[in-house]
């Protein structure tokens, strides 16, 4: 429990996944980098016989130091560019949502099948049950099918929020006259919990995000109920 506080929360979907490994290694290939330059540094600075005056003049050496960095920022960029296109490139999903944030709670909206908008307010202590996350918990959470493609939208009414997936590695702003997109798939069902990521006034801490995934047959079911 104490060293799994250490990292990030564990992914729960595929790209969330990449994401977590990308960061380990950016951290490793950082750590490798700094910890070579320092030795480096030392070596040249105890050893008297060492000068850089022997390394001029020297193409092959200067290619090499050219052409291993280029390597090391390749590593870095196409990664990083593949998941940010997959998170918000998708211009077609299989369900559009509208999330709309508000001081202080969030609305979504959705037509795909029936039209219907609901507002999502955090539960006052009082209301919960044994076993809720306090401060997480909603009185209407969003409720998604798994393995559907899901395109969130994402705006605001008054000020800036950010709505947020933790553990899908998921952030994105809530702008006010701005459309903010974002893909969001899950392998399984389950119940992920975020809360507003933008500073945004007395009660931004209230105003939690939950998602709940279940299978398409209930989904359809609770749609026209
Ligand atoms: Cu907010």
């Amino acid at each position: 429990m104490f060293f799994s506080r250490f990292g990030l929360m564990d992914g729960s979907n595929m790209v969330a996944n990449c994401m977590l490994l990308f960061h380990d290694y950016c951290l490793v290939l950082m750590a490798t980098i700094l910890t070579y330059v320092i030795f480096m540094f030392f070596i040249c600075y105890k050893s008297r016989g060492f000068s850089v005056t022997t390394l001029q003049g020297s193409n092959f050496l200067e290619m090499v130091w050219t052409i291993i960095p280029m390597f090391f920022l390749l590593s870095l960029g196409l990664p990083s560019f593949m998941m940010m296109y997959y998170l918000e490139g998708e211009s077609k999903g299989d369900l559009t949502y509208k999330v709309i944030g508000h001081q202080w709670y969030w609305s979504y909206e959705n037509n795909d099948f029936i039209d219907y908008s609901f507002d999502s307010y955090m539960l006052p202590l009082e209301e919960m049950n044994v076993g809720d996350n306090r401060l997480l918990e909603v009185d209407n959470g969003l409720t998604l099918p798994y393995g559907s493609l899901n395109r969130m939208v994402i705006t605001s009414t008054d000020v800036l929020h950010a709505w947020a997936l933790p553990s899908m590695c998921l952030k994105v702003d809530a702008v006010p006259g701005r459309l903010n997109t974002l893909s969001l798939f899950s392998l399984s069902p389950g119940t992920f919990y975020g809360q507003c990521s933008e500073i945004c006034g007395i009660n931004h801490s209230f105003m939690p995000i939950k998602v709940e995934f279940i299978g398409w047959n209930d989904f359809l079911k609770s749609l026209f109920n």
